[in-house]
């Protein structure tokens, strides 16, 4: 290692602006806060969004509240929108250049901060708009890695919220200037004849290696606790669903869980666990994890690989619905995108419809798909029968097995009791024949047992 590369290996650790600030990398006009939108005060934002053919209003509409909400959530307000019906999307500038410059004269009229569009912006549509509009110029996605961030509390999801940032910040990378490409100064952060360009890239390329290595060691710690799970053998049911459907809530209606319960999108990020007893008597784990939401940035899909990992290995899906939502089965098809994406789509899926006491919706939706639930995870009503539903659920999914144990084997007896879900039980002479339904995971435990016959008379003496 040269001494070069020693000193920007240190002032990685030292605050880079590049690293550090957002703003200064989007463009010439924002401010240096630590965010997209600046919160130092409430920002005046206007929202832009285009329809495409074959233009549905109303959807996009629809699109630009949802936007709206995380313009709110993320902490700044919507004071006007612009919606153009276009054909395609103008490679330059997104939208038509008199709409851009119609948007800038509101802009001004408004005393407007930045503008938000709905749908991703190519670095140099980012780039065209900042300059002709003179103020920041943001997408979706900006938005919602800015949620993210704000929301970030743990280590893993700080660094898998700063990676999603990163690469989303690296094509969009660009010198400011003259002021900083070429100049002298700053001894040791730059090889000779490189730009600060490159020297800010190739450290976001680096912070970014390290922040990978980071989350693939927890990602390995993460492994061994689910290994851990798997030998305390108890069934994996994860909570998944749309932004703000109610799913810390039905956690903490569940379990003792405390978990955090807000009235704003992607409150959780981290998943939480609990242990849960079915009316049954059989104990699962209860994964709670965080919201999805239509267009939910790549980045943010593959840096949460981890987190998401638990959607994955889970034995059965609860998918919570806000029942009271203006379009559900448009978010439970984006939640299936996304299941989708990190291949947890064939994973048995549980629909719950929530909010049943502020909305008929979560009835109606329940009675459309055959199997769901309607629940009210505030008031407690339908929980009963969600309980008895996963267990059924949990209790199909497993094929029962039938073995034979010798009696001078009680632990393995006992560890059938402890591991599956007894069917039945006959004393033979040559031991006990059990039939059980047994997670899969444990079944490998049992196999020198197994019998191929399903069931074997008394005193047949095999
Ligand atoms: N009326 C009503 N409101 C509910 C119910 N369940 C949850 N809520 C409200 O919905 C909002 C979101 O609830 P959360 O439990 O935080 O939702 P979440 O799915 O965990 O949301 P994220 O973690 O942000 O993705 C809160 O304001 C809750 O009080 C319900 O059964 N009825
Ligand atoms: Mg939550």
């Amino acid at each position: 290692m040269t001494e070069n590369e020693q000193f920007e290996e240190d002032a990685d650790e030292a605050t880079i602006e590049i690293v550090d600030s957002h703003r200064g990398v989007f463009g010439d006009y924002g401010a240096t806060s630590s965010a997209l939108i600046d919160r130092t005060f409430r920002e005046r934002i206007i929202l832009v969004a285009v329809s495409f053919p074959p233009f549905d209003e109303p959807l996009t509409e629809e699109h630009l509240d949802e936007l709206s909400r995380l313009v709110d959530t993320a902490g700044a307000d919507e004071v006007a929108r612009f919606i153009q019906r276009r054909s395609a999307p103008d490679p330059a500038t997104f939208v038509g250049k008199g709409k851009v410059e119609e948007i800038k004269e509101l802009a001004i009229a408004l005393d407007c901060d930045t503008v938000v569009f709905d749908d991703e912006l190519s670095p140099a549509q980012q780039f065209n708009l900042e300059r002709i509009l003179g103020r920041t110029a943001l997408d979706r996605t900006a938005v919602i890695l800015d949620i993210f961030a704000q929301n970030a509390s743990s280590l893993e999801g700080k660094a898998q919220v700063e990676l999603a940032q990163l690469k989303y910040r690296l094509p969009r990378l660009r010198g400011k200037g003259k002021s900083l490409s070429q100049q002298g100064g700053g001894i040791g952060t730059r090889g000779p004849g490189e730009t600060q360009l490159e020297v800010d890239r190739r450290r976001l390329v680096r912070r970014i290696h390290k922040l990978e290595e980071q989350l693939r060691d927890i990602g390995t710690i993460r492994q061994t606790q689910r290994k851990a799970r798997h030998r305390g053998n108890l069934r994996g049911v994860v909570i998944v669903g749309y932004t703000n459907a109610g799913k810390s809530t039905l956690l903490n209606r569940l379990t003792d869980a405390g978990v955090l319960v807000e009235d704003r999108l992607f409150a959780t990020l981290d998943p939480t666990t609990r242990r849960m007893e079915l009316p049954g008597g059989e104990a699962v784990l209860l994964t709670d994890t965080v919201g999805f939401v239509r267009k939910l940035p790549h980045q943010l899909v593959e840096a949460f690989k981890s987190t998401l990992e638990v959607a994955n290995d889970a034995d059965l899906l609860v998918h919570v619905v806000d029942g009271s939502a203006v379009d559900p089965e448009a978010e439970i098809e984006a939640v299936h995108d996304v299941l989708s994406e990190i291949g947890a789509r064939d994973v048995p899926e549980l629909l719950v419809f929530n909010k049943s006491d502020s909305s008929e919706g979560a009835r109606f939706y329940a009675d459309k798909f055959e199997g769901s639930v309607a629940i009210s995870a505030h008031t407690g009503e339908g929980i009963e029968v969600l309980l008895e539903t996963i267990g059924d659920r949990l209790r199909s999914l497993l094929a029962p097995i039938d073995l034979l144990i010798p009696y001078d084997r009680g632990d393995a007896i006992a560890a059938v009791h402890r591991s599956g879900e007894v069917i039945s039980e006959t004393p033979l002479e040559a031991g006990m024949a059990i039939r059980a339904r047994i997670d899969a995971s444990e079944v490998a435990r049992f196999e020198e047992f197994a019998t191929a016959e399903r069931t074997t008379p008394i005193g047949s003496g095999t």
